[in-house]
C-alpha cells in the first residue's frame, strides 16, 4: 500500500512516521518549503519524544519521503491545521485546499481520510466536493465494490507521547457510508493496536469534539472552584483533594486559564453551528478565558504594590514540559506584564532556548531559574514544569507568589 500523508505538522509527521515503519511506502507532504526540506533530510521540527529517531529511520530506508506536491498513492489522509478566526468560526480552508490538491490524483479503489478537527458535517462537504471535480467516482457500493472512500477518524494524542498513543489509543472511525467505514477501519488496523470502532462520519467528528469541549468545561469548573474559594479564604487545592477523596468526584487542577491548539480552540466548532443549545459549552470558554484576565489583574495589584521589585513569570508554555507557545494564557499573562513593566519582568522558560522577539522587544529577558530567584522578589507560577517544582522552599521563602498551579503550597500562596 501507497499512502500519501497531507500536512507534516504536530498529527502528520508522526503518522506517516509510523505508518512508514510499519512498511508502508509514505509521502509525506507539506506546502511549506522548509518543512519538506527538514523531513526529506530525515530530521524534523517539532519537538516530541522519539519522533527524531523514526524519521531518521524512516527517511534513510526510503519508505517516508516529504515532497511540495501530492501524487498518487491508495490511502490519502488529511491533517492539516483548521483554527479559528477573530470571530470564534472554524477556518476550513487548509482542508478545503487540500482535497482540491488530491482530487484530481484519485482513481478508483482510493481511500480518502481526514483526521484535522473538524465540525459537523465537514467529511460530507468534502465527499460532495470531490464527486462535484470527479463524477466519474461515486461514494457508495457499486456491485459490492466502492469507487472511493471517504471517511473521518479524528486523531486524539497527547503531544509529548504522540507515538505511543497513535499505536495504543482506540480509533473512531466514521465512514460516509457502512464501506467506508470498514475500508478505512481495515487500514487503521494495519498499524493501531487500539480497537478501530466503526461509525458514521458525523458522529466521529462530533466525538472528536466532544472529547475536548468534555475537558474545557471540566477545567472551567475547577477554575470557577478557584475564584469561589479565594472569596471565601479557602484553600481551592485542599478543597480539590478532599473533594476528589469521593469515588465518584474528579474535579481536575485549576490554571491560568486554558491553552493549547485543542482545548481552547475545539468548543467552538460546536458552538458555532449550534449556538442556542451549547450554553454550558461558551460559558466553560468565557470562564477558562476569565481566569487568564483575573491572573493578570491580581499580578498587577501586587506588582503596583511593590513599586521596585522584579517579577519572575516562570513558565511560557501552555501546559507543562512542552516547548509549545499556541494559545498558552501563560504567556498571554507574561506578555501583558512586560508591555506594562518591561525590563522588571524576568521570564524562565526551560524549554526554549530564545526569548520569543515578541516579548524581547519589551525589554523582557530571559533568565535561569536560579538567577530569578535571587533577582525577583515577585514571582508567578504559570506553569507546572518539572524543574519548578523542585526548588526548595529555603530558596523561594523571601518571594510574594501568584502561585497559578497549585506547586508550591508549602509556602502562603494567592492562588
Ligand atoms: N489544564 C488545566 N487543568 C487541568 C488539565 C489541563 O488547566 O486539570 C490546561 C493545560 O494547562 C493546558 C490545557 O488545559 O493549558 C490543555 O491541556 P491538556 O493536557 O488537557 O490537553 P492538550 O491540548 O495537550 O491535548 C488535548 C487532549 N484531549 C483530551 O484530553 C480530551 C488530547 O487527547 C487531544 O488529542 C488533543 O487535545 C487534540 O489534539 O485535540
Amino acid at each position: 500500500k501507497k499512502v500519501a500523508v497531507i500536512g507534516l505538522g504536530y498529527i502528520g509527521l508522526p503518522t506517516a512516521a509510523v505508518i512508514a515503519s510499519r512498511g508502508m511506502k509514505v509521502v509525506g507532504i507539506d506546502t511549506n518549503p522548509d518543512i519538506v526540506k527538514t523531513v526529506a533530510s530525515g530530521t524534523i521540527h517539532i519537538v516530541e519524544p522519539d519522533l527524531d529517531g523514526l524519521v531518521q529511520k524512516v527517511v534513510s530506508n526510503g519508505s517516508l519521503v516529504a515532497m511540495l506536491e501530492p501524487e498518487q498513492a491508495d490511502v490519502f489522509i488529511i491533517a492539516v491545521p483548521t483554527p479559528i478566526d477573530s470571530a470564534n468560526r472554524p477556518d476550513l480552508t487548509c482542508v478545503m485546499a487540500a482535497i482540491e490538491r488530491i482530487t484530481d490524483l484519485l482513481r478508483p479503489g482510493n481511500i480518502v481520510i481526514l483526521e484535522s478537527t473538524s465540525p459537523v458535517g465537514t467529511t460530507e462537504t468534502v465527499a460532495r466536493k470531490i464527486i462535484e471535480r470527479r463524477p466519474d467516482l461515486s461514494i457508495g457500493s457499486v456491485n459490492g465494490e466502492e469507487p472511493i472512500s471517504v471517511a473521518y477518524c479524528p486523531e486524539r494524542v497527547l503531544p509529548g507521547r504522540i507515538l505511543s498513543e497513535l499505536v495504543n489509543n482506540d480509533r473512531c472511525i466514521g465512514g460516509i457510508s457502512t464501506l467506508c467505514a470498514r475500508r478505512a477501519q481495515r487500514f487503521y488496523k494495519m498499524f493501531v493496536r487500539g480497537a478501530c470502532v466503526a461509525t458514521t462520519a458525523r458522529a466521529a467528528e462530533l466525538v472528536k469534539l466532544t472529547e475536548n469541549a468534555y475537558r474545557d468545561t471540566n477545567i472551567a469548573f475547577a477554575n470557577e472552584l478557584s475564584l469561589i474559594c479565594d472569596r471565601y479564604g479557602i484553600n481551592v487545592w485542599e478543597v480539590i483533594d478532599l473533594a476528589n477523596r469521593h469515588p465518584r468526584v474528579n474535579v481536575l487542577r485549576p490554571g491560568p486559564g486554558v491553552g493549547g491548539h485543542c482545548i481552547a480552540v475545539d468548543p467552538w466548532f460546536i458552538i458555532d453551528s449550534v449556538p442556542d443549545l451549547a450554553r454550558v459549552m461558551r460559558t466553560s470558554r468565557e470562564v477558562n478565558n476569565r481566569k487568564t484576565e483575573t491572573i493578570i489583574e491580581r499580578a498587577i495589584a501586587l506588582i503596583d504594590d511593590h513599586p521596585y521589585a522584579n517579577v519572575a513569570c516562570c513558565g511560557l508554555t501552555f501546559k507543562a514540559n512542552v516547548d509549545d507557545l499556541r494559545e498558552s494564557p501563560a504567556f498571554d499573562i507574561a506578555l501583558h506584564l512586560a508591555a506594562k513593566y518591561g525590563s522588571r519582568i524576568r521570564i524562565v522558560e526551560p524549554n526554549l532556548r530564545r526569548i520569543p522577539a515578541e516579548l524581547a522587544k519589551h525589554g523582557a529577558e530571559i533568565v535561569r531559574i536560579e538567577e530569578a530567584m535571587h533577582s525577583c522578589e515577585i514571582a508567578l507560577l504559570l506553569v507546572d514544569h518539572d524543574e519548578f517544582k523542585m526548588i526548595p522552599l529555603a530558596e523561594r521563602r523571601h518571594l510574594d507568589v501568584i502561585d497559578t498551579r497549585g506547586i508550591w503550597q508549602d509556602m502562603p500562596v494567592r492562588t
